[in-house]
């Protein structure tokens, strides 16, 4: 079967072909998003290219061929009567694509594609040199990693927009992958937005969570990503230098990424200190196969963290020797089959 694959893989490069086209995909995709496509059609009957034009002020060329890809790749609909057209939105654009649905991904979709996009253009130098481009792109030193994500109020909303939609689709699966109801009190480390936070706050009732970030950070957190039904505690600092508060959990999603191994280290050392006795440490990240075989989702975020940051994903082994050597034992991993996956490491 391998071989009869990579046989029709020589005759034709179906396969390749289709990934050269994966950066037009993706564009189509992010545009029809920027361009309103996807909240005009959640809430509208069929609609002809020419309608759909008007409405949102595009060109009746441009926009035909746009909806024409969108059907293609099976996002939209199409149906022709009497020679004209309409396309109709699906129940995935419904879900995932209009802006006011619960689950929508605009936010990870704009950072993706007003961020990660342009930063992508400088791949090549970023693995000839091995760091990241944010000294070419923004003329923010490449150890500054945050300063250049977050270089201006925008960038930084964008930038918490996108962490917050991941927990809309893993945030369920990456707390409930460990039962986490023993632990009282949680520290989410770098918790961004809140958002993981309240997953926790959902699935644990009784437990007491805090989001720990930098102070500009709690601040956009507080102002506008709160919700009504809210319980967690915002406390600011610099997770490097400033005291930790105490806690029997200290989660650290998608942190010890962002980092060179000798930074986790120094973190996680001092996580130990400020864990309780019986307390553990939750890292949240999407884990690469020991094989190096994949996931390929897993292999393009190690990339991106390669132009962004001075971190790397890692495989669950690289994780485990990092929580050893930050004082923590006895480290169990749970793959969720989604990006995200967990790791649960003992004080
Ligand atoms: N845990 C969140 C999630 O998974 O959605 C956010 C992950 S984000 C990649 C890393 C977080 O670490 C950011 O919210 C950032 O502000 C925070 N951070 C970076 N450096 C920090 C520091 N020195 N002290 C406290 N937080 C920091
Ligand atoms: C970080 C996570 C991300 C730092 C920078 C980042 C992500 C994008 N940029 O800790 C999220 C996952 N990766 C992608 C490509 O979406």
């Amino acid at each position: 079967m391998a071989e009869q694959l990579s046989q029709s893989e020589l005759d034709y490069p179906f396969k390749l072909l289709e990934y050269f086209n994966g950066f037009r995909i993706s564009k189509i995709i992010f545009s029809a998003c920027e361009l309103g496509v996807f909240d005009l059609l959640l809430t509208s009957d069929p609609l002809s290219a020419a309608q759909i034009a008007a409405r949102l002020e595009l060109s009746a060329d441009g926009a035909e061929r746009l909806l024409d890809a969108l059907v293609g790749v099976e996002i939209l609909e199409v149906e022709t009567t009497q020679g004209t057209a309409l396309y109709s939105s699906t129940d995935v654009s419904n879900l995932y694509l209009a802006k006011d649905s619960p689950k929508s991904l605009q936010a990870m979709i704009q950072y993706q594609s007003q961020t990660i996009y342009p930063l992508w253009h400088h791949m090549a130098q970023a693995v000839r040199e091995g760091k990241n481009q944010n000294e070419k792109a923004f003329g923010i030193p490449a150890e500054q990693i945050f300063e250049a994500i977050y270089r201006s109020e925008d960038e930084m909303l964008k930038f918490m927009g996108l962490m917050n939609s991941s927990w809309i689709l893993d945030g369920h699966d990456v707390v409930t992958a460990f039962d986490l109801a023993p632990f009282q009190t949680v520290v989410d480390l770098g918790g961004c937005t809140g958002a993981l936070a309240r997953e926790l706050c959902r699935q644990y009732p009784s437990s007491a969570v805090t989001v720990f970030d930098l102070p500009s950070v709690t601040d956009a957190a507080q102002k506008h990503f709160a919700q009504d039904d809210d319980n967690i505690t915002f406390q600011s600092g610099d997770f490097f230098t400033d005291d930790l508060p105490p806690a029997d959990l200290f989660v650290l999603a998608r942190v010890v990424h962002d980092w060179p191994e000798e930074k986790c280290v120094a973190l996680l050392r001092r996580v130990h200190a400020a864990c309780k006795p019986g307390g553990a440490v939750l890292l949240v990240e999407a884990l690469l196969f020991e094989s190096r075989r994949g996931p390929v989702t897993a292999q393009c975020f190690s990339l991106n963290m390669l132009v962004q940051t001075q971190g790397r994903e890692r495989p669950p082994s690289e994780y485990a020797a990092i929580l050893d050597r930050g004082g923590f034992h006895g480290a169990q991993v749970r793959r969720t089959g989604k990006c995200y996956d967990a790791i649960l490491a003992l004080r």
